[in-house]
């Protein structure tokens, strides 16, 4: 099955909305335009030569080839660590949220110190201001980018690396895992949701608790699929089933735009199909197939799924 990227938020390093990336793009941008400026004089010089002839003076050698190099490398190198240094820097008053790669999929935990509230593939921000990333990976080493709001960031075994970013603009940005990680590597996306500040809280607020479905009765038919399929093993759904960490926190999976790490829209049609036949949805992924439960079975539940919001 072809995925849905487009539907989803900007993921363009030119397409800017926070400090990091604008650094980012403005270091581009220079380095870019002396890089052509230097060329296209270095090109002229080589014509006017091939006109006039001649032996060259020697403090254009002196001058042109080792003064000029020196002075305008050295500038640039000055501006590109400033650049870095900027970028690099965390906030230690900024809200903290721990994401942790897997393959291929990506666990958060808001207030990881505090509440610790789990959710999964899609990370909600407060818009303005600072979020410090606190990123690690269950196995092996996946990166997390987030293009419009700023650099990428590795996720190393054993070790815990930090970023700050910050969305100016409230809005949905997409990102992606940015190394090589196993067979479904390019299905593991994910979205950045900003949101204003007031928000931000009220979805915590909302996501710390249990989970809530539409309160349909026939929806409780998929309740019970999902509890005698065994799902719970790998899944947690709090109020339903809790503590499993092996597979994705579905507590508000319908909630989500986006199903399989920011790759299907998130309905029942592709919940079913996700349920089914994960195998040729995303090669590789730690879920099994589950193609023997029945249709009604497999519509009951992906209905009550979807309407865990
Ligand atoms: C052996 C562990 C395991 C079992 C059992 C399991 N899953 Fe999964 N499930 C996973 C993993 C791992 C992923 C993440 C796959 C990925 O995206 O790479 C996942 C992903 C999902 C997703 C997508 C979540 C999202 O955020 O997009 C849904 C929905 C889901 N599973 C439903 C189920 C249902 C329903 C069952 C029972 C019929 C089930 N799973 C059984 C491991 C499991
Ligand atoms: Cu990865």
């Amino acid at each position: 099955m072809t995925s849905e990227l487009g539907e989803f938020g900007a993921q363009s390093a030119l397409r800017v909305f926070g400090p990091n990336a604008e650094a980012a793009l403005l270091l581009t941008v220079i380095m870019t335009a002396v890089g052509l400026a230097i060329f296209a004089l270095v090109m002229a010089f080589v014509w006017l030569a091939a006109r006039r002839g001649g032996q060259p003076r020697t403090w254009w050698i002196w001058g042109g080839g080792l003064v000029f190099p020196l002075v305008t490398i050295l500038a640039l190198f000055v501006f590109s660590s400033i650049t870095l240094r900027a970028i690099a820097r965390t906030d230690p008053d900024a809200t903290v949220i721990e994401v942790t790669g897997h393959q291929y999929w990506w666990d958060v935990i808001y207030d990881p110190d505090g509440r610790a509230i789990r959710d999964a593939n899609e990370i909600v921000v407060p818009v303005g201001e600072p979020v410090t990333f606190r990123l690690k990976t269950a196995d092996v080493i996946h990166s997390f980018w987030v293009p419009s709001l700023g650099g990428k960031l590795d996720m190393i075994p054993g070790r815990t690396n930090s970023f700050t970013l910050t969305a100016s603009e409230a809005g949905r940005f997409r990102g992606q895992c940015a190394e090589f990680c196993g067979l479904s590597h390019p299905k593991m996306a994910f979205e950045v949701v900003a949101v204003p500040p007031e928000d931000f809280a009220a979805f915590l607020d909302r996501l710390e608790g249990e989970a809530r479905d539409a309160a349909r009765p026939e929806l409780l038919d998929g309740k019970q699929v999902f509890l005698d399929a065994g799902c719970a093993a790998c899944h947690q759904i709090r109020g339903v089933a809790e503590g499993a960490r092996i597979g994705p926190d579905l507590t508000r999976v319908g909630g989500r735009a986006a199903l399989g790490a920011g790759m299907w829209r998130m309905n029942k049609g592709n919940l079913a199909g996700w349920i089914a036949d994960v195998s040729d949805m995303k090669p590789g992924a730690q879920m099994p197939d589950y193609n023997h439960l029945s249709g009604p079975d497999l519509r009951a539940l992906a209905a009550w799924l979807e309407s865990l919001k």
